[in-house]
């Protein structure tokens, strides 16, 4: 859901530590297409994308890493080609501020972004036969390219990561597992069936997290998985959430990295129904049959991710925000915080500081919300700096696992990843580099100078800031990563 932007009231007290998937709800006035599988049949418009003559092709900046130059005169037209007079006058803005750019570029390297597979394939996953998804869930869009098997999706996963500053993590589904030549039901997953993915990430340098996937399936067809009446059924999904622990386990001990495995739960009511509590109690006893085997923190940390509603869950959903914050608090699990699961003028941002009092750490699933769908691509918008300014302001980046989760198969998707992943890590530098007079202000008392601190913060110079970032890291300056995207559209996603 969209939420209103806003920068929330900084708390008076410092702390001293340190799936979900597209809704389709009531207000949707046609049915959007879902595509699972589909074929194009546009190339050559698609083609026309990188044509000779667009603007980015010829804006003489040069395609990739580009800006390593020394400021020479030739390079004058171009202020992204004079970065180290451009990068000293933004540090000395910010040393006049009391800000430490190093040390907040320090923090920004060691933060890891989840980046969620299923951006790649529309949610389509490996398993055998196409399903459509179900559970609330829709991806619209015919883009070509979309990954098809395992090796194009991490192909696709590592171009995405090369055009993305930093080390990072991939976050996958259950439906990803290589399951080679008969068909594996989600109650029979195993570790070897994801041996490939760690085998890939440690080769990549990359953290894994999971999720097991309570939908598409011919079990979660009507709508109902660990919270189902029939018992049976509720105990194929218990069986899955069990394997995916194991399996997440075995990737975190297997990484050296703790991995998230993230529970969502679609179950939920197209109409009022005559009995909300019983659904509720059955989930609990499932849940906790669930979370029955203990791991090591050190391999696997537990999430549960509550959502508003999703299309055809539109009057209750099981899992609610109250459910899982209370299951949460009891049991001591990350709460999974996902941007597009509340109200639309809802923002998760003041929910972190909150909920961070009571379970032991957070995982955000960073989306963008727009009316019915909770799924839109990152922006850098109002929404998303709150986001990262909570997190950072109140110095819980060490209990907050950071993913994405939005699908967009109507624009190229390694763009979409890289789109929604750089923003991410530029909202988290905007706030590791807040002028700290405007917290020391409000600890004063004066608001006048807060709210004018606030709005003057906007406009420092961070963007030269992460131009020398990108710079740092070897990744494309501004939007040379674009030139990269659609040479490798024409290259590699044409032809599939
Ligand atoms: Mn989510």
């Amino acid at each position: 859901m969209g939420l209103v932007g806003r920068t929330h009231a900084l708390p008076m007290v410092m702390y001293r530590s340190a799936s979900t998937f597209s809704t389709l709800g009531a207000g949707s006035w046609k049915t959007p297409k879902i595509i699972t599988g589909y074929r194009f049949a546009g190339r050559k418009r698609f083609f026309g994308i990188a044509a000779r003559g667009s603007p980015v092709r010829n804006s003489g900046v040069p395609r990739s890493r580009s800006s390593r130059s020394d400021g020479s005169p030739k390079d004058r037209r171009n202020p992204t080609l004079r970065p180290a007079a451009a990068e000293r006058a933004a540090r000395d803005r910010y040393a006049a501020v009391g800000v430490d750019v190093d040390a907040a570029l320090r923090t920004l390297a060691g933060i890891r972004v989840s980046m969620h597979c299923w951006q790649g394939d529309d949610v389509a996953g490996f398993e055998h036969g196409t399903r459509e998804l179900g559970a609330g869930l829709a991806v619209t869009g015919n883009h070509p390219g979309r990954a098809r098997t395992v090796a194009e999706l991490r192909s696709d996963l590592e171009k995405a990561l090369s055009l993305i500053p930093g080390r990072h993590r991939v976050n996958l589904h259950a439906m990803y597992g290589e399951f080679g030549r008969r068909p594996v039901d989600r109650d029979q997953i195993e570790t070897k069936h994801f041996q490939g993915w760690i085998e890939w990430a440690r080769e990549q340098g990359l953290g894994l997290d999971f999720n097991p996937t309570c939908f598409s399936h011919p079990l979660a067809d009507d709508g109902f998985t660990l919270a189902h009446p029939d018992p049976a059924v509720r105990a194929f999904w218990i069986e899955h959430c069990r394997r995916a622990r194991t399996i997440g386990a075995a990737m975190g001990s297997a990484l050296g990295t703790p991995c998230v495995t993230n529970v969502w739960i679609p179950d939920g009511f197209k109409d009022t129904p005559a009995d909300r509590q019983t659904p509720r109690e059955r989930l609990v006893e499932s849940l906790d049959a669930v979370f029955r085997e203990p791991f090591s923190a050190e391999h696997l940390r537990d999430a549960l991710e509550p959502k508003l509603f999703g299309i055809g869950a539109e009057s209750c959903t099981v899992a609610s925000h109250e459910f899982c914050l209370g299951y949460a608090v009891a049991r001591q699990k990350l709460l999974c915080l996902d941007a597009g699961h509340f109200h639309p003028t809802e923002s998760i941002a003041d929910k972190i500081s909150s909920t961070l009092l009571w379970v032991p750490e957070l995982l955000l699933h960073v989306s963008r919300g727009v009316r019915w769908d909770s799924d839109h691509v990152v922006t850098l918008n109002d929404d998303l700096l709150a986001i990262a300014h909570e997190v950072v302001a109140n110095g819980a980046l060490p209990r907050v696992h950071l993913g994405l989760d939005y699908f967009d198969a109507s624009i190229n998707r390694i763009a979409a990843w890289v789109i929604g992943s750089r923003n991410l890590i530029k909202a988290l530098l905007v706030a590791l580099l807040e002028p700290p007079g405007i917290r020391a202000a409000e600890w004063a008392g004066d608001r006048t100078a807060r709210l004018a601190l606030q709005e003057e913060a906007r406009s420092l110079p961070w963007g030269v800031i992460w131009d020398g970032y990108c710079r740092s890291k070897e990744v494309p300056v501004g939007e040379n990563w674009l030139i990269e995207v659609q040479r490798h559209e024409q290259q590699v996603l044409a032809r599939r």
